[in-house]
């Protein structure tokens, strides 16, 4: 069974550390682990890096190995090209997952790249969005 894929761009390692009043107070590794609880016996491979090349890389792995990404790449989101282009070869499903609603905060934060390719949206259901992320991903996997 291939692995899905949670990939988390950069600054994701500090969350439950700082502005919890966007970010909520819950950590990455305790996402890592409610994760690991949603997806029973399939493989995940879950992941966080400051780095674009880094992030880009992952995505390149999961176009050889994964069965499907969900990807949270912060501030990413709205200036990478590259990781747009990186996606656009992945031929499985791409969701797309924002712990804030995006679309209720500052302009610059309006404009996703990744959207352009993901083929479904999350923001702003807190730490809670990928586990509800996962869900529907295993769900596109096994269509
Ligand atoms: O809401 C999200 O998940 C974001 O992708 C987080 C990004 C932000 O640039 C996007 O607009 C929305 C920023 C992540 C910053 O990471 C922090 C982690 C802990 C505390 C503060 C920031």
């Amino acid at each position: 069974m291939k692995p899905v894929y949670v990939l988390n761009g950069p600054n994701l390692n500090r969350l439950g550390k700082r502005e919890p009043h966007i970010y909520g107070t819950t950590t990455l590794a305790e996402i890592e682990e409610n994760c690991r609880k949603v997806v029973g016996d399939r493989p995940i491979i879950f992941r966080q890096t400051n780095s674009e090349e880094t992030l880009i890389g992952l995505v390149h792995e999961a176009i050889d190995e994964g069965a499907g990404i969900v990807i949270n790449p912060a501030a990413f989101t709205f200036t990478s090209l590259a990781l747009l282009d990186a996606l656009k070869m992945f031929e499985g499903p791409v969701i797309e997952l924002h712990i804030s609603n995006i679309h209720k905060r500052e302009q610059i934060y309006h404009k996703s790249y990744v959207s352009m390719r993901a083929d479904a949206v999350i923001a702003g259901l807190g730490a809670y969005g990928y586990e509800a992320a996962l869900v529907a991903l295993l769900r596109l996997v096994r269509d």
